[in-house]
C-alpha cells in the first residue's frame, strides 16, 4: 500500500475523517468494511510524520439527543455520542501523539458533516500555508464528501485516497466520487 503514497512536500496535510468505532463493523452505524481503512491510513499517517507533514483527524461528536438521530426525527441511528465508547477512534488506528483533532457534529441547529463547517479549520490551514490536503476515512458519501467539497471551495487542492475510504452505500460512494471529481478533486 505504500507505493501509492506520493512524496509529500511542504504545504501538504493529511486529514483523516471520522475513523471511529461506531462507523466500523459492530458499531452503532456500521459501514461495510469500514475497518479496512485503518491499516491504509496507518501507513499514510506514518509516511506523513516521517515527511514532517501535519496530520489532522476529525471526529463526529454528537450531543446525546442530537437532531441527526432517528428518535429526534433525523436520518441516522444514534451514534458517536460525546464521551461514549462508540465515539472513540478505532482501537487499531495509530493516532500520532501530535495530531490535531477536529471536533464536529456538535451543532444543535443542524448536522455538521464537513470538518470545515464552522470549525475555523480553513482559516487555520490557510494561515499554516497548507495547499494540498490528502483525505481518507468515513464515510465516503457523507462526511468525506462534505469535507472534500468544502475543501475545494476554500481553495485547497484536494486529493481523495480512494482505498482509504468506504461509503454507507455503494451507489452513494460512486456518486460521491463523481461529485468530488467534478469539483476538481484528484482521486488517487
Ligand atoms: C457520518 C453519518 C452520520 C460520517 C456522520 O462521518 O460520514 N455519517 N454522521
Ligand atoms: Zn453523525
Amino acid at each position: 500500500m505504500n507505493e501509492k503514497i506520493p512524496p509529500f512536500k511542504s504545504g501538504d496535510l493529511l486529514l483523516v475523517i471520522d475513523v471511529q468505532k461506531d462507523f466500523c463493523p459492530g458499531g452503532a452505524l456500521p459501514i461495510e468494511k469500514g475497518d479496512e481503512v485503518v491499516p491504509v491510513l496507518n501507513a499514510w499517517m506514518r509516511a506523513a510524520r516521517e515527511g514532517g507533514i501535519p496530520v489532522y483527524l476529525s471526529r463526529d461528536w454528537h450531543p446525546k439527543n442530537h437532531l441527526s438521530f432517528e428518535p429526534q426525527g433525523g436520518t441516522w441511528p444514534p451514534h458517536c455520542v460525546q464521551d461514549s465508547d462508540g465515539a472513540r477512534f478505532h482501537p487499531q488506528l495509530e493516532v500520532p501523539l501530535d495530531a490535531e483533532i477536529v471536533t464536529k457534529g456538535t451543532r444543535f441547529d443542524q448536522d455538521q458533516n464537513s470538518a470545515f463547517d464552522q470549525t475555523g479549520l480553513a482559516d487555520w490551514l490557510h494561515k499554516r500555508n497548507i495547499k494540498r490536503i490528502f483525505v481518507g476515512g468515513l464515510a465516503q458519501d457523507v462526511c468525506v464528501l462534505a469535507t472534500v467539497l468544502d475543501g475545494c471551495k476554500a481553495g485547497f487542492e484536494m486529493h481523495l485516497i480512494e482505498e482509504a475510504t468506504r461509503p454507507v452505500t455503494a451507489e452513494g460512494g460512486k456518486e460521491a466520487v463523481e461529485k468530488m471529481r467534478q469539483a476538481g478533486t484528484m482521486i488517487i
